[in-house]
């Protein structure tokens, strides 16, 4: 990168105005103030340009956009943490740094983990749709039963950071922690979080309450809660997903919510956002959010901060404090 100029970085979404601003300052910032979702050969005219990519998860970055990169492309400096929708692999060969910003958004994605379980479980969004239709008669002690949290089993699949703040919450309302992850975590924080480690993550998913998807999506976790593995669930049981829609087979949780197969569902992921199912959206035991885990004001000038300091520190010849690889994965 030359010494002294500003390198060029293009930005495929609104980010919030102090950031942009930021960047405005210290880099060639080119800004998409209009916010539309690049298209494909948008996302390939910018490639060919641009020195810094800072892509979201609405871009798809691909072989086929990579393959058209200028070799002036040197850093994928992306906004979010999930990175499933960069080909890794591609960027490596084309000697691209690739950066995401982890960590910042592990409280508030925790925090709505905690949400929709107790949505789905309390039934707000039906007690919600109720009052707004003008069809609440009144208190009666029969009405708009849920199921009790206190004391139920959670399941997690995946025990990174956000799948360690849920437990950190999930202790705090009184449910007892379990978990799969591809390793063990250190007997200490296992101790701390009074978490159960299940190396089997079918002998976990057939005893637990709730079960909360926490885990990236890879080529070794798509469809991770498959058809069979949706069966081996409870009938009473409740699944919330917070990571990514592609971890779940959405088809068959679909089926398994409307057999009575699994008693209910919060979801703020899909397998093809933001299209969703329309047998989901006809569902009533289904909470349905648009991927807002980590939609927090605070939390999107945290990710703004992290990729200004990853593209800073790239540029000054360093590795970038968030540099992504894919053996992390
Ligand atoms: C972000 C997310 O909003 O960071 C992630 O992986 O899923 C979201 O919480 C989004 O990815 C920003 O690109």
């Amino acid at each position: 990168m030359p010494q002294g100029t500003k390198p060029v970085v293009v930005v495929t979404r609104r980010l919030p105005d102090v950031i942009e601003t930021r960047m405005m300052e210290l880099f060639d910032a080119r800004l998409n103030l209009e916010d539309n979702p690049m298209t494909p050969a948008e996302l390939i005219e910018a490639v060919k340009t641009a020195e810094i990519l800072v892509p979201t998860v609405t871009d798809r970055i691909d072989a086929r956009v990579l393959s058209q990169a200028g070799p002036q492309l040197k850093l994928i400096a992306s906004f979010g943490t999930g990175v499933d929708h960069i080909d890794l692999a591609t960027a490596r060969q084309r000697n691209i740094t690739v950066t995401n910003t982890p960590g910042v958004l592990t409280e508030d994605t925790a925090d709505m983990t905690m949400a929709l379980i107790l949505a789905v479980s309390r039934r707000l969004s039906e007690g919600e749709r109720l009052v707004r239709a003008g069809d609440w008669k009144g208190w009666s002690p029969t009405a708009m039963l849920g199921h009790r949290i206190y004391g139920k089993r959670l399941g997690i699949v995946g025990m990174g950071r956000i799948g360690q703040a849920l437990a950190r919450r999930a202790r705090g309302f009184g449910l007892s922690v379990h978990y799969h992850n591809r390793r063990r975590v250190h007997p200490d924080l296992e101790k701390e979080l009074e978490a159960t480690y299940w190396e089997s993550l079918d002998q976990m998913l057939a005893r637990m309450d709730i079960v909360s998807v926490n885990c990236p999506h890879t080529p070794a976790t798509y469809h991770l809660l498959s058809s069979r593995r949706l069966q081996l669930l409870r009938k009473e049981a409740i699944l919330v997903n917070t990571s990514r829609g592609e971890v779940v087979d959405e088809i068959a949780l679909t089926k398994a919510l409307q057999n009575g197969q699994l008693a209910g569902a919060g979801l703020d992921v899909f397998e093809h956002e933001p299209a969703i199912n329309p047998k989901l959206m006809a569902l009533d035991n289904v909470v349905l959010l648009p991927h807002m885990g980590s939609a927090t004001i605070e939390g999107r000038i945290d990710m703004g901060e992290k990729v200004i300091i990853n593209i800073k520190t790239f540029v000054d010849g360093h590795t970038p404090p968030d540099r992504v690889l894919e053996q992390m994965f």
